[in-house]
This record gives C-alpha cells, structure tokens and sequence, in this order.
C-alpha cells in the first residue's frame, strides 16, 4: 500500500484523486473512483445548482465511499452550489480557476474538507493560512484551463511552502507518474485524462478516442489573450481560435466562441468542431480500462519502481 496524510485525511485507501472535469466527471465516474478506493470528484463546471444537486444525489446512491465535488470558481452558478454541497454535507470540495478563499469559513463549519487548485506558491501560502485542508499543485502540462509553472517546478516548491499535504496533478497517468510525484514530496495524485479513458467514464466514445489517438504533441494552449488558456486536443476549432487570436479578436468574441464547446465534444461526440480537454499525457495512454484496474496497476507499478529504486541504492 502506498499510505499518505491524504488517505487519512480524506478516508481512502489509496492517494489518488480523479480530476473534477466539467460534462466529464458525473457521478458515475465519481463512485466507480471512490468503489475502487481513490476520490471520485464531480465536476460541478458551469453547471447550474440542481444539476450538480442530482450528480450529488446520484452519487450518494451509487457509493458508501466519501467522493467530493469541484467548483469551478468561474462558473456563474457558484454560489448556488456551494449551498446544494453545504446541504448534502458533501465531504470533500476542490476548487479550480481562482481563488476559494471567502467559501472555506461555510465548507469547513459544513464538515467538508477544502482542497484548492494552486497554480503558484503565492496561492498555496494563502489557502493553507485560511484554512486549507490541503492542496492540488496542478502544472500547465493538465487539461482544461491551466497555469503556467510545470508540475516539476510548481510540486516541490508547493511541497517546501505549506506544511499541509500537497497533491500533485498535471501529466500524471501511470506509476511511473505517482512514484515521481511523491519524489517530489508530494502525497497523491490527481488524473484527469487517464480516467476519461476508462469504462466508467460517460463521455462520448469518440472523446476516448480522439485521446487514444493523440500523440505527445497532440494537446496545445489555445486563449493565452483571453487570459483563461485552455489545453484541448488539435482540431478544427482550436485552428480556428488561433487564427481568431492572431487577428488581435478581443477575448469576449473569443470567450463566446468557446462557449458550449465542451459540451459539443464530450457529449455529442463532435471532437472536430468541440473542446476536446485534454492533458499532454494523453499521448501515453493507448487503452480504455475498468477504473479499478488503472488505480490497482498504477500502485503496483509505483511501488514496484520504488522497490527497484531502494535495491538500486542498496537499501
Ligand atoms: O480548473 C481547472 N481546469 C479547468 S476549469 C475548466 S472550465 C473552463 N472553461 C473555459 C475557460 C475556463 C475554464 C476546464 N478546466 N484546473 C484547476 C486550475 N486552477 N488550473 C489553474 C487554476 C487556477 C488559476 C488561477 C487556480 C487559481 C487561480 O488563482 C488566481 C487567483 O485569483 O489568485
């Protein structure tokens, strides 16, 4: 067994957590993550209050298991769901896309565990100094709307800044990843893309496929102007934005281009002309697995190199 603080901390029995991807992450991701000992989380994206409120409910009947919600703090339902998380006694929050600050006073008192995404070490200091109860230090190598320090560099600086327990999270999707990541002195993982391709996942086949598809170079940044730099698989529309952003189009025209496109991938199959998230690990993943299968082979292949390692070294 690999133990951490976050295993206690969150009672689970492995240190891993599936990502909160908006459209992607339901409720039957969540607790097939949480049935198989990892932390399933529901993306609550920009998703109105009864519609996480049903993810929420669905989830509870689907695992006895603790499983959390991510907000994403830039969604204008926010603090409606912050109230259906507080009312469902949800255990466990992450947030992404901004700072949580004013919500941790109501989670907390509400008993659940607050852990933000941080994309910087200023950011980090702050949510351990309200009341973090710990971190996701997430590198610009993840899906989705990203920072700009990479998990080799954002990790261990987080790790030597805060003295609560620091999750890692941006192209980890293998063991090799997890065995990396708490080298770094962190103590869990958080995988966005390799859960997208699992059985459990409900996003739509050509989704899976477009990632199982892709190669290294495959994930890129569109909207740095925008201020909001989201990383999608290449295709038509990501083409189409950059050329939009070359022209010197300003962000809100750019901002409605974008609206609706996650949806259009991940739900309708439209990989072409949708936002097809996608972290710059997708390139590595070649296989649709059950999620016990990726959280049990992931561990066995951290511990195994950190066996070797020890022996390496003579211990
Ligand atoms: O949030 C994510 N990934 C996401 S959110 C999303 S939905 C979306 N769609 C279009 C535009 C924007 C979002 C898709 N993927 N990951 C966690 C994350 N959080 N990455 C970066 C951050 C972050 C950035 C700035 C967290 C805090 C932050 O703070 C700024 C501040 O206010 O101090």
């Amino acid at each position: 067994m690999i133990h951490t603080r976050i295993c206690e901390i969150l009672g689970i029995e492995y240190p891993i957590l599936q990502g909160g991807m908006a459209w992607v992450a339901t409720a039957e991701l969540a607790a097939a993550v949480s049935n198989a000992g990892g932390l399933g989380i529901i993306g609550a994206g920009n998703a109105p209050a009864d519609v996480v409120e049903r993810e929420i409910i669905k989830a509870s009947e689907l695992t006895t298991k603790p499983f959390g919600v991510n907000v994403m703090l830039l969604s204008p339902f926010v603090d409606q769901v912050m109230e259906v998380i507080i009312k469902h006694r949800v255990k466990v929050v992450t947030t992404g896309a901004g700072n949580p600050g004013k919500y941790i006073g109501g989670l907390k008192e509400a008993g659940a565990k607050i852990i933000p995404v941080v994309p910087s070490v200023a950011l980090a200091k702050r949510m351990q100094s309200v009341g973090a109860d710990a971190l996701i230090a997430e590198g610009t190598e993840a899906g989705g709307h990203i920072g700009e320090l990479t998990t080799m560099c954002l990790v261990p600086q987080v790790v030597d800044a805060v003295e609560i327990p620091v999750i890692a999270a941006g192209g980890i999707a293998d063991g090799r990843g997890l065995a990396a990541a708490l080298a770094l002195g962190a103590e869990g993982v958080q995988m966005g893309t390799r859960f997208v391709c699992s059985v459990e996942c409900t996003a739509h086949a050509n989704y899976k496929e477009a990632l199982l598809k892709a190669g290294d170079r495959d994930a890129v940044v569109s909207g740095r102007t925008t201020g909001h730099p989201v990383r999608c698989l290449k295709n038509k529309l990501t083409r189409e934005f950059d050329r939009l952003e070359r022209a010197g189009t300003p962000a809100e025209e750019l901002e409605k281009l974008g609206a609706g496109k996650l949806r259009e991938a991940v739900v309708e199959g439209n990989t072409k002309d949708g936002s097809v998230m996608s972290g710059q690990i997708a390139g590595l993943i070649n296989d649709i697995k059950p999620v016990k299968e990726i959280i049990e082979g992931i561990t066995k292949e951290a511990r195994d190199i950190i066996e070797i390692t020890a022996k390496v070294l003579g211990r």
